[in-house]
């Protein structure tokens, strides 16, 4: 069983779509599992992105996901994470295949409106910096055995 890291970034919250974004992995049957909203201060944002930290989009890209309210949330279930990733579209929206979440909502890189984990290793990072274990929950969806055979 696999859990990924979702964010919609302040770009999508201040579009208004947030709902929109959770209702496809609702709808594509993901199970969500811990789901909030919070302004990401700098130090966190640092740690978000410490890969990026030597790149020359760091500061810019840590002044976006700092700049208003994100919608963070944390998805479970096979192969979550590619899943995820597909759904999402390229990091540049321009080479996002259209019906994507960027390819429909994106043009630009610095405005990508949506974060997703890109392995199990930065999922389980990105998880423990955004929630504690407590806020993860374990439940049981009566629609299971409609979603997956098994
Ligand atoms: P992703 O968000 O698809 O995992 P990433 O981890 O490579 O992509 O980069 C993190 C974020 O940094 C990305 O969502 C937007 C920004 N970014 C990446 N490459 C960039 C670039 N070449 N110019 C500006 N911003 C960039
Ligand atoms: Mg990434």
């Amino acid at each position: 069983m696999e859990r990924t890291f979702v964010m919609v970034k302040p770009d999508g919250v201040q579009r208004g779509l947030a709902g929109e974004i959770i209702s496809r992995f609702e709808r594509r049957g993901l199970k969500l599992v811990a789901l909030k909203m919070l302004q990401i201060d700098r130090d966190l944002a640092e740690r978000h992105y410490r890969e990026h930290r030597d790149k020359p989009f760091f500061e810019n890209l840590v002044k976006y996901i700092t700049s208003g309210p994100v919608v963070a949330m944390v998805l479970e279930g096979p192969n979550v994470i590619a899943t995820v990733r597909d759904m999402l579209g390229a990091t540049q929206p321009a080479k996002a295949l259209a019906g994507t979440i960027r390819g429909t909502y994106a043009v630009d890189v610095g405005r990508n409106i949506v974060h997703g984990s890109d392995s199990p290793e930065s999922a389980a990072r990105e998880i423990g910096l955004f929630f504690a274990e407590s806020e993860l929950l374990t439940w049981d969806r009566a629609l299971e055995t409609w979603i997956y055979e098994s």
